[in-house]
């Protein structure tokens, strides 16, 4: 008895130390680009402007960058100011690469009409690139309607009749492609629930009701984009979960206006 019972903490033992070993030789640690903060969520109403930063995370030799984001221009717009005949974009470089030698190269480009931005920086010449985690580039936007939700969306390219080079990308000293997560950011001004009426599911209709009660219910445990509108840290995560169910229960029988 005792043998057997040695036997199984060894094997235990052996397969501990096997993950330990497969977990160090596949980690080089994940690189995320980051809509920060995930979420904006603002009562309903609430017009005005608001500011997000897209962050890199855990970046190894980073020496030129994209970001193509995408936003639903029925809600909001990328906030700009005329200068003379000209458009300016309120879109501010960070200081993750600013120690680049020679300094770097910034592009932006701007679609206000399809609601889509094309944002890079890049080193210059034969240098290395840049580690670490920082701020990329900061985008202010400007809320349109006083009842609405958009996605930030930086991990979807633009196809939709744009051009084939407005795709999201990191590259490093030798212009390679790397690996690299994206984490979509969200705007919302609804009544948090709101999420179906009368006319269906994804009409808000300023009313959290049993359309909403229904709706969630019906598609629960699911990744139903719709009735997924909060999460843990309160962006949507990904699946209808008891955090959506909870915002409808909360609000129950609130309107806007
Ligand atoms: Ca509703």
């Amino acid at each position: 008895m005792r043998g057997i019972r040695i036997l199984w903490v060894s094997v235990s033992m052996l397969l501990m130390l096997s993950l330990l070993v497969v977990n160090e030789g596949a980690s080089p640690s994940t690189t995320y680009m980051n809509v920060v903060p995930a979420m904006t969520r603002l009562s309903p109403g609430t017009l005005g402007t608001f500011k997000i930063n897209i962050t890199i995370t855990d970046v190894v030799d980073l020496y030129a960058w994209q970001v193509n984001m995408t936003w639903n221009t029925a809600v909001l717009n990328l906030t700009s100011h005329a200068v003379g005949s000209l458009w300016v974009a309120h879109i501010y470089f960070g200081n993750f690469m600013a120690l680049q030698p020679g300094g770097t190269t910034k592009q932006r480009f701007v679609d206000y009409a399809h609601g889509w931005a094309t944002i890079g920086e890049t080193s210059k010449g034969e240098i290395p690139g840049v580690d670490g985690s920082g701020n990329l580039v900061q985008v202010e936007f400007t809320v349109k309607s006083s009842y609405g939700s958009s996605k930030l969306d930086i991990a979807s390219n633009y196809w939709l009749g744009g051009p084939p080079w407005a795709t999201t990308f990191l590259y490093d000293r030798n212009l390679w492609e790397m690996p690299m997560t994206p984490k979509n950011g969200y705007f919302d001004n609804r009544l948090p629930g709101d999420v179906a009426g009368p006319g269906g599911p994804g009409v808000y209709d300023g009313f959290v009701n049993a359309y909403d009660l229904g709706y969630v219910v019906s598609v629960f445990g699911s990744s139903n984009a719709i009735a997924d509108y909060t999460g843990p840290v309160g962006a949507p995560d990904g699946i209808v979960s008891a955090y959506d169910l909870h915002g409808v229960g909360a609000n129950f029988g609130e309107h806007y206006p």
